[in-house]
């Protein structure tokens, strides 16, 4: 839904137009009043780091860290909210049911809201010092799905490294319950079923924009990408997993 679609569902509501037309049909058994969830200034907030900006170094270095997060990630957060600010919709709200349906021509709420989302997920997908490999149903799942774990590596460094110019590469279980590799450009993500080819519930995701390694690898995405790789939170990924399951299920 644009921001026009927004407006005008919200203008309706203000000049007092019934949104549900159910209502006048007197049902002998009345069902809740559908939600409506309106959007204002701060809506969505920056979700603070789980580490300190040196945490990650030497993969990834402070300075990085600190840009990424305090400028990157805040502008698509200050952009996001300047696009919906004032707009209402009458699903949930939640950013991940806003992206299922976003047109490919809202490029406000496409490229914001991708990046809020996107990057919110990065951050919880790094750790310092944890598991080097994944684990338990992760690892089964990745053995079962995608021909191992050394297989699996291959291909998501590879999906980050092909992909053209700006853009991410996703480990995401699929509309079947399966683990799939996959990359996308700019900020879209497998959950924007309007935008993209392959979709899907992203469980880890690796932004490949150069602002992510520009300045301690210059244009070497490949060492950063194998430096990703070892500060991967395997347990936030496997626990992604188990939610991802569910909602397949
Ligand atoms: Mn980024």
């Amino acid at each position: 839904m644009d921001k026009r679609t927004f407006l005008k569902v919200t203008g309706a509501a203000g000049a007092g137009l019934v949104l549900t037309p159910w209502m006048g049909c007197a049902p002998s058994n009345p069902q809740p009043s559908p939600a409506t969830t309106a959007f204002g200034p701060e809506t969505f907030k920056l979700p603070a780091l789980g580490f300190g900006f040196d945490a990650l170094a030497p993969a990834i270095d402070a300075a990085t860290m600190e840009i990424h997060h305090g400028k990157h990630h805040a502008g698509y957060v200050r952009k996001l909210n300047a696009a919906l600010d004032g707009t209402s919709t009458s699903g949930d709200g939640r950013l991940e049911s806003l992206l299922a349906e976003v047109s490919p021509d809202n490029a406000a709420l496409r490229n914001n809201g991708g990046g809020h989302y996107n990057h919110t997920l990065y951050w919880e997908v790094m750790r310092p010092g944890g598991p080097a490999a994944p684990e338990g149903d992760l690892a089964e799942l990745i053995t079962r799905d995608l021909g191992g774990v050394e297989a699996f590596a291959a291909a998501f460094a590879k999906a980050g490294a092909t992909q053209f110019g700006s853009g991410w590469a996703w480990l995401m279980v699929n509309g079947e319950g399966k683990l799939e590799v996959t990359s996308t450009p700019n900020q879209d993500n497998p959950l924007m079923t309007q935008c993209v080819e392959r979709t899907g519930t992203p469980i880890l995701g690796m932004d490949v924009w150069e602002h992510a390694y520009y300045l301690n690898y210059q244009n070497r995405r490949k060492a950063y990408i194998e430096a990703f790789m070892s500060v991967v939170n395997w347990e936030a990924v496997s626990a992604r997993l188990e939610g991802a399951i569910s909602q397949v299920r």
